[in-house]
């Protein structure tokens, strides 16, 4: 396992003639993986929108005018029978998404880890994305029984600067630490399509493989251009983008998962059996990621038997962990104010889109 890799090494890899590409990718991921095996995963948004970030991908920041309705936290019976039905319909994993900069202890965060209780009863692998989180409620979360933590890198540390202005990479990293001082694996990926080169692209995974140990999941995301989001005039990612960036990623941290996440609409069934091929081993399904469509769980079986794919049962890759009650916790809330860092440089397109929202809301 290599946590060295340059970026001028990286992007070699990435420029590669494709054949070459597809071959090395998919014999490392032969030697870590059962290429027939795809680990299936089901987003769940338990608190769309309102969000206080500048993030100029999301649909989901308040300052933009989009077509998101926000909704406010979710309760812990919604959320079991949400995740009954990703279970029944073949989702091993539940990924609870909520529109935060970060958590605040208090009855929501109590709430949320009910609910990583409640989906971990089920036996299922219970993910969270809530945002920045410190240390504590990194253990808090991790006795409540949750598999995995996704905070996204989301681009090279350069490009991030372009597209998100309320708070710097170093949060992001920081976060990441909390997560790994606990059991709770680590899921960290990014976005392409937003703007950024090939050497951005390079630099992303350049700072998740250098993550030591690297995460346990890594989503690769295609830009969904909102409308009214600072970023809604990009073009799609070229589908051949997004196989070198699924096999790049299988060579430069060969034990992750490489979930193929955000843009499968756009992508043929042809395309995704390539950056199958390239090494990607999960995905998301259900008709609906955060809050863009996603394909037909239907379809997406249909494509499984078609490609000879089965959906991976849940800790295979890590034993179940144990859920501890509320009343016995060993860590309770501290009532912490960190200091997550607030830039606040400008950044013109997200100005641009705030000011639009303003005039379209007058
Ligand atoms: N608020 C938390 C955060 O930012 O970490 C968790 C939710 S946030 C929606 C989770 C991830 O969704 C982001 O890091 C980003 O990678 C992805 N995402 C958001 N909007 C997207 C879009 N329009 N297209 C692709 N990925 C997107
Ligand atoms: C990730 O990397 N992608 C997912 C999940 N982690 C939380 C989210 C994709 C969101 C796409 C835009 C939306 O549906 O709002
Ligand atoms: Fe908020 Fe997360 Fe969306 Fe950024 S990506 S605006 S932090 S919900």
């Amino acid at each position: 396992m290599r946590h060295d890799w340059t970026k001028e090494e990286v992007l070699e890899i990435y420029n590669k003639p494709l054949m070459h590409l597809l071959y090395e990718a998919a014999t490392i991921h032969r030697e870590s993986h059962n290429p027939n095996q795809v680990q299936v995963s089901t987003l769940l948004s338990i608190k769309t929108g309102g969000c206080p970030e500048d993030c100029g991908y999301c649909p989901q920041a308040a300052r933009y005018h989009t077509d998101v309705e926000g909704n406010d936290l979710m309760s812990v019976q919604q959320v079991k029978a949400q995740a009954l039905r990703a279970k029944s319909s073949g989702s091993s994993r539940v990924c609870m998404g909520a529109a935060w900069r970060n958590v605040k202890d208090g009855p929501e965060f109590d709430q949320v880890l009910e609910m990583v209780r409640t989906i971990n009863k089920l036996d299922m692998e219970v993910c969270c994305t809530l945002g920045m989180i410190t240390e504590n409620q990194a253990h808090r979360l991790a006795e409540a029984g949750l598999y995995a933590y996704n905070h996204n890198l989301d681009s090279s540390e350069e490009y991030y600067k372009e597209v998100i202005s309320t708070r710097g990479y170093q949060d992001r990293l920081d976060t990441i630490d909390n997560v790994r001082k606990t059991n709770v694996t680590v899921c960290s990926g990014g976005i392409i399509g937003m703007g950024e080169s090939a050497e951005d692209r390079a630099g992303m995974l350049v700072a998740l493989a250098s993550l030591s140990p690297q995460p346990e999941s890594t989503p690769i995301n295609a830009l969904v251009a909102v409308e009214g989001t600072p970023l809604e005039e990009q073009q799609p990612v070229s589908i051949w983008d997004m196989v070198r960036m699924v096999a790049t990623t299988r060579i430069v941290m060969p034990q992750t998962q490489v979930r193929l996440s955000a843009g499968r609409t756009q992508m043929t069934r042809e395309g995704q059996a390539m950056c199958f091929f390239a090494g990607a081993n999960s995905i998301f399904a259900g008709d609906k990621l955060l809050t863009t469509p996603n394909p037909d769980v239907n379809e997406d079986m249909e494509m499984f038997k078609l490609l000879g794919l089965e959906p991976m049962k849940p800790f295979v890759k890590k034993a179940q962990p144990e859920t501890v009650e509320a009343q016995y916790s060993e860590y309770k809330a501290l009532g912490e104010k960190p200091k997550w860092t607030r830039p606040d440089h400008k950044i013109e397109r997200n100005e641009e889109a705030k000011l639009a929202a303003k005039a379209a809301k007058s």
